[in-house]
């Protein structure tokens, strides 16, 4: 009997199935197309584990050979293709048979799955996967969610699959219901965010400083080992110095600017205002890549711009020192993206007390450390500073951080104002300086909002030297308001 089973053996399928395998585990494969299988059970036994890996052709004989309770990992297409392999394992599994979604899905369908297989006995869990193809043959992040006591029976297995770094494998039991969803969407989201500096870097340090593609190679080479030690630069340094493989020069140049997506970023955004948690990184990483598909309307406007109002392309500044240059950019990428991480997590911290899945936030930066896309160096520092304060309401405000942030915010400054002179959009770097710029502000123009809200809709408003919870209400200009009451207070429950 096989340990485990995994349905749906598209890419990601195919290596996870090859990892658990490799890791010696017995498994039984599955997927509608058996061309597929057979490609699979190929691919097993050239790299030596055909004698773990097993192809069947349909549900019946995929489940029956399968140890029990029963373990299947589904690597499908979110949506309907969940719910029919779902149907398809239903029919021949039994009580206490634990089924486990690893794909993108959202969370509230794993809720209602949880419920349908759930009145049949069935367990259910949705498991975030992170790591590519890459990650998922050698060793992903794993972000399990479901009940606890379902854990307990892939426990063994996933911290064996899973990347293994020096405090430990990268998963970790996330909460109840659809957690596991969540925490990998809100990943995702702030892989947006991280993508998007990082191209505005590359965008200052080409555009404004004049960089060429080897002398980038080398600036992401040398951040690698720095506080940006990442998987993301390290990509990035090797993207910069490919060659095209079907002309000249090098490939990057060639790659058209029209960034695709599949939507985990679009979901972050919409529960960070569901939410009312300010997430202004991530969703300026979203917009950049609403814009960028705007192409032909981009061309337009600049042939419009260059033509009727002499508007150029941007180019690089006169006298700019390439090294200083790119010393600053690492500055400013660093601050902002504690700004994009303190979002992300403050939108899983929400979740989790609406929900009260109780997510240990030190340990989710703990799986994210290794295997996944936005594995990084200074994940460990993130997963000191909860550890330090459970509660912590935002990174900027932990010692180490802050300290951080506070060294570099002059040059964070001064990296956006070349862009900005240069006529260069880095929306992530800056929405980021503002959202530190705000969160740091005793007082905001809030005040002055609240005013208008009280003029035009009686809104009321709380005052500086009155308790909280006062609430008042004045008639800003008797030709707007009533004529008889010039000011009003009372209290508003
Ligand atoms: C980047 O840093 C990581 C971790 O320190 C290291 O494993 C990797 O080889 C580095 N990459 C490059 C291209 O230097
Ligand atoms: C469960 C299942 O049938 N999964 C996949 C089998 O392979 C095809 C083609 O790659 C996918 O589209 C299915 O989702």
């Amino acid at each position: 009997m096989a340990s485990i089973g995994l349905c749906g053996l598209a890419v990601m399928g195919q290596n996870l199935a090859l990892n658990i395998a490799d890791k010696g585990f017995s498994i039984s494969v599955y997927n509608r197309t058996y061309a597929k299988t057979e490609a699979a059970v190929a691919r097993a036994k050239k790299e030596k584990l055909d004698d773990k890996l097993h192809g069947y052709e349909n549900f019946k004989d995929f489940v029956h050979s399968l140890a029990k309770p029963r373990r299947v990992i589904m690597l499908v297409q979110a949506g309907k293709p969940v719910d029919a392999t779902i149907e398809g394992l239903l029919e021949f599994m039994e009580k206490d048979d634990i089924i486990i979604d690893g794909g993108n899905e959202w969370y509230e369908n794993t809720e209602r799955r949880q419920k349908y297989v759930g009145d049949k006995g069935v367990r259910y869990m949705a498991m975030g996967v992170s790591g590519g193809e890459e990650g998922a043959r050698r060793g992903p992040s794993l972000m399990p969610g479901g009940t606890q006591e379902a854990y307990k029976y892939i426990e063994e297995i996933v911290k064996k699959v899973a990347a293994q770094v020096d405090d430990g494998p990268c998963v970790t039991y996330i909460g109840e219901g659809g957690a596991g969803n969540f925490v990998k969407m809100v990943h995702n989201g702030i892989e947006y965010g991280d993508m998007q500096l990082i191209s505005e870097a590359y965008d200052v340090l080409k555009t404004v400083g004049g960089l060429t593609n080897p002398e980038l190679e080398q600036a992401f080479n040398d951040w690698n080992k720095t506080e940006l030690n990442s998987f993301l630069i390290e990509i990035t340094a090797l993207i910069f110095g490919k060659k095209d493989d079907q002309g000249e020069g090098f490939l990057l140049d060639k790659v058209l600017d029209k960034t695709g997506m599949k939507g985990t970023g679009k979901w972050t955004v919409q529960q960070a205002a569901e939410l009312s948690v300010a997430a202004p990184t991530i969703e300026a990483a979203l917009d950049g890549r609403f814009l960028s598909g705007l192409k032909d309307e981009r061309k337009q406007a600049a042939k419009f711009y260059q033509t009727k109002h002499g508007l150029k392309e941007p180019e690089p500044l006169k006298g700019v020192d390439k090294a200083k240059l790119v010393d600053m950019v690492r500055q400013a990428l660093y601050a902002a993206k504690i700004c994009s991480y303190s979002q992300g997590m403050n939108i899983i911290r929400a979740k989790s007390i609406e929900k009260g899945w109780n997510i240990n936030m030190g340990s989710l930066a703990r799986i994210w450390k290794g295997g996944c896309i936005i594995r990084a160096g200074f994940l460990d520092d993130i997963k000191q500073a909860y550890e330090r304060n459970l509660e912590l309401h935002n990174l900027l405000v932990d010692p180490y951080f802050g300290e951080k942030v506070a060294e570099r915010q002059e040059a964070w400054r001064e990296v956006i104002k070349l862009a900005i002179t240069a006529g260069v959009a880095v929306p992530g770097l800056s929405i980021s300086l503002a959202y530190f710029d705000a969160y740091r502000r005793d007082r905001l123009p809030a005040n002055l909002v609240q005013a208008q809200r009280d003029f035009f809709g009686s809104h009321t408003y709380e005052r500086v030297d009155k308790p909280a919870d006062q609430w008042f209400h004045t008639v800003w200009d008797e030709n707007f308001g009533s004529a008889d009451s010039i000011t009003t207070s009372g209290y508003k429950s």
